[in-house]
């Protein structure tokens, strides 16, 4: 796996035959709606969601389809640039910029090179009057419209993003202004990623994936496509097997799943299928000087939270940046122990977090 790729990092689990060969079945994802004045039922659908497969759908999200459709125009003329002016931008130290194809390997068991997409990150936008904003930006001669359009949606999916935790907080019986009140969005982690899948692959490439198995590692993402199938999901990563299931487009919707940090994350993939895809996903994740520890509501003394681990692991070299730039940091997530019977982590592993600096 390239150490530093965005979203991927969790669990994927071995790669087997079965799964490249097993056809993605439908599967039918609650939708749910974010404007709706009746919270409650929201956030039920939403915890049902998450115990059951971590994937969901938001509609009435508060993103104008006139900005998605813009972000997708400025997302292919990025794309369309000839590659020498996409090198020109590759991926930095704190992980912004291009990721050619190849440059990814989501699961590290895939036996090609890398995963056939290309992409880009946008992560925090600082205030590029004090020299703080780490992005890269195409050049305003080529594409004059493209940093105050994804300036624009980060700031929306951002918002969007708040409020689908505050129903998750809700989901737990926790009150909705839960992960503000706690410090979780001071300054948070907050990475946008354009991703685009070719048509074509070569004969060498038959059997690669787009994007291969991986979970995101944080807290949720929010994910819009073109409509071009190619998500598909694994429920059950240890079941043999596996079961790949297709997420298919919702006109209007976004897709919404959960990472590793609230514990039930789904491994999901992008199949190849023969027509080029573009998709932007919006990986939402705290702060990064927290304590994070499971929530004493998702454990008992029956099923206590697991020894801590260390977050971030090693190889998820996207955080290194946020470790030299904070001088206090005290990262530790206590994952809860997974009883056996509980494949869906989401029942017992949420995590509240403090700021430590
Ligand atoms: O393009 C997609 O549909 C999924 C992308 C994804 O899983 C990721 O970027 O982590």
């Amino acid at each position: 796996m390239d150490c530093a790729a965005r979203g991927g990092g969790g669990d994927a689990g071995e790669q087997q035959p079965e799964m490249a060969a097993c056809a993605g079945n439908r599967l039918d994802l609650p939708v749910v709606e974010l404007a709706s004045p009746d919270l409650g039922a929201a956030a039920e659908s939403v915890r049902k969601a998450c115990v059951e497969s971590g994937f969901f759908y938001v509609v009435n999200h508060g993103v104008e389809e006139g900005l998605l459709e813009k972000v997708f125009v400025e997302s292919r003329r990025f794309f369309e640039l000839p590659m020498e002016e996409k090198m020109a931008l590759l991926r930095n130290s704190n992980h912004r910029g291009y990721t050619p194809p190849y440059a990814e390997k989501l699961d590290p068991s895939s036996k090609f090179e890398g995963d056939l997409k290309e992409s880009f990150y946008i992560g925090p936008i600082g205030d590029e009057g004090l020299h703080n904003d780490a992005n890269q930006w195409p050049s305003e001669v080529h594409l004059p419209s493209w940093k105050d359009t994804i300036k624009m949606y980060h700031a929306t999916a951002l918002a969007t993003g708040k409020r689908i935790l505050s129903l998750i907080a809700l989901s737990l019986n926790l009150n909705t202004e839960f992960f503000e009140n706690i410090g979780a969005f001071i300054c948070p982690s907050a990475f946008l990623r354009l991703l685009h899948y070719p048509a074509e692959v070569d004969k060498s490439d038959d059997g690669n994936y787009g994007a291969s198995a991986h979970s995101d590692y944080g807290m949720i993402t929010l994910l819009a496509t073109d409509g071009t199938p190619g998500l598909q999901i694994c429920r059950e990563k240890d079941r043999h097997p596996q079961l790949w299931e297709d997420v298919h487009h919702i006109d209007g919707a976004l897709i919404v799943n959960i990472g590793d940090l609230l514990e039930r994350s789904t491994v999901h993939r992008v199949v190849a299928v023969g027509k080029e895809r573009y998709s932007v996903a919006f990986f939402l994740d705290p702060n990064p000087d927290l304590v994070v520890r499971c929530l004493e509501s998702c454990s008992s003394e029956t099923c206590p939270p697991s020894k801590p681990l260390s977050w971030p692991e090693p190889r998820l070299l996207c955080f290194d940046t946020w470790q030299s730039s904070s001088k206090n940091v005290n990262l530790q997530i206590l994952f809860p122990k997974h009883a056996e019977e509980q494949l869906y982590m989401f029942k017992q592993g949420i995590y509240t977090s403090s700021v430590t600096v």
